[in-house]
């Protein structure tokens, strides 16, 4: 009886010391983790935005929406969507002078295909493709100069002559 008694007081010893340890390496990943996030802002979960690349040769051509928001200081994640049949283009120089970019990664289906990483001046997106443009903003400011250089040969004008254009605003 008392044996018994014992080796169940040992076992919840054990089980305390097990359950104390297994507490202490949670908080210490847990707050590793937290220092590392304040510390490196490229390690932040991504704000998620998407904006459409929409329309149809020979008739219109958009950004959906075309006003973006940002903030400085916090890592987004831009969605580029091209849902159209043509291909098209992202160019803003007064936005990628404004940003840190951390990477793009080129998507097939469900798939990530390809990451690129470096200085990213423009960013052209097929039809019926996605690319995502993780970046930082750094600097304040409203850019109106988003535009889509492509020539649509059925109108003869370019995207942007066809109302392709945009406004990003960084707060
Ligand atoms: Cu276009």
């Amino acid at each position: 009886m008392t044996k018994d008694n014992n080796y169940k007081i040992k076992r919840m010893v054990i089980n305390f010391y097990l359950f104390f340890i297994l507490l202490m390496i949670f908080s210490i990943v847990f707050l590793e983790r937290k220092t590392f996030a304040k510390g490196d802002l490229t390690r932040l979960s991504p704000i998620e935005v998407e904006v459409l690349m929409k329309g149809k040769k020979g008739g219109v051509h958009y950004f959906e929406p075309s006003v973006l928001k940002f903030e400085t200081g916090k890592l987004y994640k831009l969605e580029i969507k091209n849902i159209s049949d043509s291909k098209h283009y992202f160019t803003s120089s007064d936005f990628v002078n404004s940003i840190f970019t951390r990477k793009v990664q080129v998507i097939k289906g469900k798939n990530k295909i390809a990451e690129i990483k470096g200085y990213i001046r423009e960013v052209e997106v097929f039809p019926k493709n996605i690319v995502e443009w993780w970046f930082v903003p750094l600097k304040t400011g409203t850019f109106d100069d988003l535009f889509c250089k492509v020539f649509d040969k059925k109108s003869r004008k370019t995207h942007k002559e066809m109302g392709m254009v945009g406004t990003i605003i960084i707060e």
